[in-house]
C-alpha cells in the first residue's frame, strides 16, 4: 500500500510539473505508468464535474478526475452532483452565477461560459470551509 501512494504521489508531481509547462529534468518520474492518464489541459467544451457532500467536501474536477484548477476561457457542461441536503454547490465569476438548492440533492447540469479571470465556488451554508476557485486563461 505505501509503495502504491508513493507512486500516486510522484505521479501528481508530474502532472503539477506538466501543467506549468516545465516537464524537463524529470525522466524518471515521467516513466511511471500514471503519466499516461493525465490531462495536460481541459478542452474547450468538456464536462466539469462539480460535487459537493455527503460531508464536508465540495470539489471541481474533470471527467476523469483532475482537479480544475486552470481552465481555457470557452463554453462547458457543468454537472453537479449535490449528493447531501445540507450544502448546496454554487459557482460564480464573471458571466456565471449558478447553484444546486441547498435542500435539494441529485444531479444538475448548467452550461457556463468562463473568460479570463478567477472563479470560485462555495457551499453557501458553510462557504467559509467549504469552498474552491480555479483561474481562466484568456
Ligand atoms: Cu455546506
Amino acid at each position: 500500500m505505501r509503495r502504491a501512494h508513493i507512486g500516486i504521489v510522484i505521479g501528481l508531481t508530474v502532472a503539477a510539473l506538466a501543467l506549468a509547462g516545465c516537464g524537463g529534468g524529470d525522466e524518471e518520474a515521467t516513466a511511471t505508468e500514471t503519466t499516461t492518464t493525465v490531462a495536460t489541459t481541459v478542452p474547450t467544451g468538456s464536462v466539469l464535474k462539480g460535487s459537493v457532500g455527503p460531508g464536508f467536501d465540495i470539489s471541481l474536477a474533470t471527467e476523469d478526475g483532475q482537479a480544475v484548477e486552470t481552465l481555457p476561457a470557452g463554453t462547458y457542461t457543468l454537472e453537479v452532483d449535490d449528493q447531501s441536503d445540507i450544502h448546496n454547490f454554487h459557482l460564480t465569476g464573471t458571466g456565471v452565477d449558478v447553484k444546486t438548492d441547498v435542500g435539494a440533492t441529485g444531479v444538475e447540469s448548467f452550461e457556463i461560459t468562463v473568460e479570463a479571470g478567477t472563479y470560485e465556488f462555495v457551499c453557501d451554508p458553510h462557504s467559509g470551509s467549504m469552498n474552491g476557485s480555479f483561474e481562466v486563461t484568456g
